[in-house]
């Protein structure tokens, strides 16, 4: 396999890792107008399962977001905007097929930036990548066009259409927890539509967006039409993007304070924003389910990716009649997770993205503790082998027994762990799940058709789920409600973000 530009036998150990150092430059650049450029200012990239150094990120400024937009805007006059549907199509397919050539290394990418397990790249994660691409490749291709005839009193009439245009620039800032997927998803439809793109990939994961930018180059994608500058967010790349006067439009998914952030300075260009924000979503478990089926799809929902999924259940309520043995079994699965190198054969569970993120998570560890929860298990740092023992490494961990006012059952703390309390009434639980400032996702596990429909209907979330979690045709609507998100994207709903109607009348 291909790590960073050499040829490796498998995934390397800390140890390879500093050694290939001597041999290997491992930097993560820029990528702008069709080139890898370089910044002064670097800043380190460590992996989360063992906090090796990967490499050092070239840190963009105001200089390099701006000569970024401009060569995204020079592309929008070039080739890249006057080139036809069928002709982007067929390019976005390509993107595609190269994604899926050179599967494995990006597969190695996310599990090195990530620190999550290989399967979960593999299964997961990577695969949507190429699915992004295609999806949007193939709405675009049969967007109607509205138009109407139009009576006028000398009696030869008019046609009236609408017609739609990319919106132009598009600032994609995308988060760390699933980083390929989610700045697919965007790219996708920015791109089908149309329009080009800078990236700012999160500070923590940034070589997806790096291998990326290598297959738009090798496939012919325009220079300018992709644009990639690294860099953090307030007062570099990130904030820089937000402000820069030729950028149409931003879709953003992150923290919602952060969307605070970027809205307050989207405001000042009056630009359209497209947010995925995060989530306090709640699991809700009625005593008809099937059993099994609902703790392995909690326990997929509570700790896959080490809980770091805008979607996951850090709320679980579960009708009384097997509330112990529903905790009793959840403890079981979470204690049976695997902890290990991302790609050691059997590894069920990652690292937290960070020791800084790690430090909010086990911030709140403690808070539960505070608050009075009986800690059903976890709650601290498990013990790692030594080649393991300094990564972001958390115990999976389950509550009982707070009020719903406790701070780890209203705030979104985005690590491998839940809260679990009985209920004894449907509109009890409805009552529950929808006091919150959120409003994401929900998991709703029963056998009883009426009730599923009608639980489904009345939660305020973007996306329900029921007997089932993470599962979506990507041509259906997705987004938050309340503090969850801003739009809708997926499908033909895209386009309402990445493209803008012009209204022609034309007299015949
Ligand atoms: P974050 O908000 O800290 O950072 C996201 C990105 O925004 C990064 O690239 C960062 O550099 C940039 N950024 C930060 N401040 C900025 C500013 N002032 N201006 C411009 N850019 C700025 O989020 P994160 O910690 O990377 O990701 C975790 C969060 O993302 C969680 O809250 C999670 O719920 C949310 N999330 C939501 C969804 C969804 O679909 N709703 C999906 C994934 C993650
Ligand atoms: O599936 C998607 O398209 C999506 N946006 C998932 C979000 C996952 C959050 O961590």
């Amino acid at each position: 396999m291909r790590f960073y530009g050499c040829w490796v036998r498998s995934l390397p150990s800390r140890e390879q890792v500093l050694a290939l150092h001597m041999v290997c430059i491992m930097e993560y650049k820029h990528f702008i107008d069709g080139e890898f450029v370089t910044s002064h200012n670097r800043f380190e990239n460590r992996r989360p399962s063992d906090n090796a150094l990967l490499g050092m990120i070239h840190e963009g400024g105001a200089a390099e977001i701006d000569a970024a937009v401009r060569a995204a805007k020079r592309a929008m006059n070039g080739p890249w905007g006057k080139m036809t549907v069928s002709k982007r199509v067929e390019l976005l397919y390509k993107v595609a097929d190269e994604i899926t050539r050179r599967f494995d290394e990006f597969v190695e990418a996310e599990m090195n930036d990530t620190g999550q397990p290989r399967s979960v790249q593999e299964h997961a994660f990577i695969p949507r990548g190429a699915a992004n691409f295609k999806v949007f490749a193939d709405v675009i291709k049969n967007v109607p066009t509205e138009s109407f005839e139009l009576e006028t009193p000398d009696g030869a009439g008019a046609l009236n259409y609408a017609k739609r245009v990319p919106k132009g620039v598009i600032g994609v800032i995308c988060p760390w927890n699933a980083p390929f997927l989610l700045m697919t998803w965007k790219l996708g439809p920015a791109l089908a539509c149309g329009n080009a793109v800078v990236v700012k990939p999160s500070e923590e994961t940034p070589a997806t967006a790096t291998l990326l930018a290598e297959v738009m180059r090798d496939v012919g994608v325009p220079a300018g039409v992709y644009n990639v500058v690294h860099g953090f967010g307030p007062d570099s790349a990130g904030e820089f993007l937000t402000r820069h006067p030729d950028v149409s439009a931003i879709t953003f998914t992150g923290e919602t304070r952060t969307g605070t952030a970027i809205m307050q300075a989207a405001a000042l260009g009056m630009r359209d924003v497209s947010f995925e924000l995060g989530g306090k979503n709640a699991g809700i478990v009625f005593a008809d389910c099937d059993f099994d089926a609902a703790i392995e799809g909690i326990m997929r929902s509570a700790f896959l990716n080490c809980g770091q999924v805008c979607l996951g259940t850090e709320r679980v309520y579960v009708e009384r009649p097997i509330f112990d043995r529903f905790v009793q079994a959840l403890k079981a699965k979470a204690e049976a997770l695997n902890p290990g190198a991302p790609d050691a054969p059997g590894t069920t569970f990652g690292p937290l993205i960070s020791q800084e993120h790690r430090e909010k998570v086990l911030s709140y560890y403690a808070k539960a503790v505070e608050e009075g929860a009986t800690v059903v298990t976890g709650g601290g740092v498990p013990q790692m082998p030594d080649e393991l023992a300094q990564g972001a490494w958390i115990q999976p961990t389950i509550w009982t027994g707070l009020p719903e006012s406790a701070a780890v059952v209203r705030e979104e703390i985005f690590g491998p762990c839940c809260h679990i309390r009985p209920f004894d009434r449907e509109d009890e639980v409805i009552e529950l799940a929808n006091d919150t400032d959120y409003g994401l996702s929900t998991t709703i596990w029963t056998t009883n058709l009426s009730r599923a429909h009608r639980v489904a209907g009345a939660i305020e979330v973007g996306i329900t789920w029921v007997n089932s979690w993470f599962l979506r045709d990507l041509r259906t609507p997705f987004g938050g409600s309340k503090q969850s998100g801003i739009g809708r994207e997926g499908g033909v709903h895209s386009l309402e973000f990445y493209t803008e109607l012009r209204n022609i009348c034309i007299k015949l």
